[in-house]
C-alpha cells in the first residue's frame, strides 16, 4: 500500500527513535553473550528510557523472556536475528492496525474536531489535514474556534491560504461555539465537504476548557445528531509518557475517536507510540513529522515499524 519513497522518508523522520530504541536493543543483544536475565534487564531499562513507559516495557521484557522459554533459547547462546525478529513482533502487537482512515459522512459534510493541549501542533496537523483533503478533491472549511488569542487564529487563516481551505473566523474573544455554528452553516451553504475545527488547549484552566469543548460538542450535536464524525487528540512526541497523563484528562472532557502524534521527527521520545494502545485504547490516525504541508502521514503500522527497524 505504501510505496519505498515514503518509507525512506519516515526512516529519515524516524532515525532518533531508531537509534534510542533498536539500536540500543540490537546493541545489547550483541554485547551478551546469551539471553539471560541481565539481557532483559537491560533491555527493560532501555525501552524505558525510550519513552515506552514503565508498564508496557515490563510486560514486552516478560513477553521475551517467555518467547526464549517456549523456544528453549533461554541462557542458550545469542540469536540476534531470533531476538530482533521477536522484539520487532511484540512491538506489532502493541500498535493498532493500519485500516486507520478518518470516519466519514455517508453523504454531505463531515465534521472533525480537533483537541489538544497548547503548542502540541493542533493548528498545524489542521493545515495538513486540510491540505491532504483538497488535494483529493474535498472543499474543506477550517473553524478557528481557539478565539482566546489572534494570532492563534491569524494562524489558521495562513494555513487555510496554503491549503486552499476557507476559514472562518470571528473577532478575539468571541464565543468559539459561535464560530463552529457559522462554521457548518457556511460548510452547508457552500456544500462544503469537511469541517474542520481548531479549538484552544489552555488546560491551566482545565475547568473551563471542559467547558468549553462540552458547549462545543453540543452545539454540534444540535446542528448535525451524527457529528463529530472524529475527535481527534494532537500528542506531542517530545512529551514522551507526560502526553499520556494530558490525553487522558481530554479524554474526561470529549469523547475522543483517535489521536495525531506530532513531532516524531527528531525526537528520541517516539517510543511513546508502543504504549498508546496499551494505555489509551485510541488509534493513532496520523502522525505528523516535520513543519511542512506534507508531513502528516496516515499511521501504519507495517510501514511505521519497519521504518524503524531497517
Ligand atoms: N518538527 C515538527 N514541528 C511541528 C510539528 N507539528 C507542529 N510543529 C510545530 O510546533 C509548534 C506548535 O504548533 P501549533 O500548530 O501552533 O500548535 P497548537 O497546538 O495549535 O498550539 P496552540 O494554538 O498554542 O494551542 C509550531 O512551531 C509548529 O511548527 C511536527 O510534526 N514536527
Ligand atoms: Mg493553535
Amino acid at each position: 500500500m505504501f510505496g519505498q519513497g515514503l518509507l525512506k522518508k519516515l526512516k529519515d523522520k524516524l532515525v532518533v527513535t531508531h537509534k534510542t530504541l533498536v539500536e540500543k536493543a540490537e546493541s545489547l543483544f550483541r554485547r551478551h553473550g546469551k539471553i539471560d536475565q541481565e539481557l532483559l534487564d537491560e533491555l527493560e531499562e532501555a525501552l524505558i528510557e525510550a519513552d515506552v513507559g514503565v508498564d508496557t516495557s515490563v510486560s514486552l521484557v516478560e513477553e521475551l523472556r517467555e518467547a526464549a522459554k517456549k523456544s528453549e533459547r533461554l541462557g542458550e547462546e545469542e540469536d540476534i536475528d531470533w531476538l530482533r525478529r521477536t522484539l520487532k513482533q511484540l512491538l506489532a502487537e502493541r500498535l493498532q492496525e493500519g485500516d486507520t482512515e478518518l470516519r466519514f459522512a455517508k453523504e454531505g459534510l463531515s465534521v472533525f474536531l480537533i483537541v489538544g493541549v497548547n503548542g502540541t501542533g493542533k493548528t498545524t496537523a489542521i493545515g495538513k489535514l486540510a491540505n491532504r483533503y483538497v488535494q483529493q478533491g474535498k472543499q474543506v472549511v477550517l473553524a478557528a474556534a481557539d478565539t482566546f488569542r489572534a494570532a492563534a487564529m491569524e494562524q489558521l487563516e495562513i494555513w487555510g491560504e496554503r491549503a486552499k481551505a476557507a476559514v472562518i473566523r470571528g473577532r478575539p474573544g468571541t464565543d468559539p461555539a459561535s464560530i463552529v455554528y457559522d462554521a457548518i452553516q457556511a460548510g452547508r451553504a457552500r456544500n462544503a465537504d469537511i469541517v474542520i475545527i481548531d479549538t484552544a488547549g489552555r488546560l491551566q484552566t482545565k475547568a473551563n476548557l471542559m467547558r468549553e469543548l462540552e458547549k462545543i460538542g453540543r452545539v454540534i450535536k444540535r446542528e448535525m445528531p451524527e457529528a463529530p464524525h472524529e475527535t481527534l487528540l494532537v500528542l506531542d512526541a517530545t512529551t514522551g509518557q507526560n502526553g499520556l497523563v494530558q490525553a487522558k484528562v481530554f479524554a474526561e472532557a470529549v469523547p475522543l475517536t483517535g489521536l495525531i502524534l506530532t513531532k516524531l521527527d527528531g525526537t528520541a521520545k517516539g517510543g511513546v507510540s508502543i504504549a498508546i494502545k496499551d494505555q489509551l485504547k485510541l488509534p493513532i490516525k496520523f502522525i505528523g513529522v516535520g513543519e511542512g504541508l506534507d508531513d502528516l502521514e496516515v499511521f501504519d503500522k507495517e510501514t511505521f515499524l519497519e521504518a524503524l527497524f531497517s
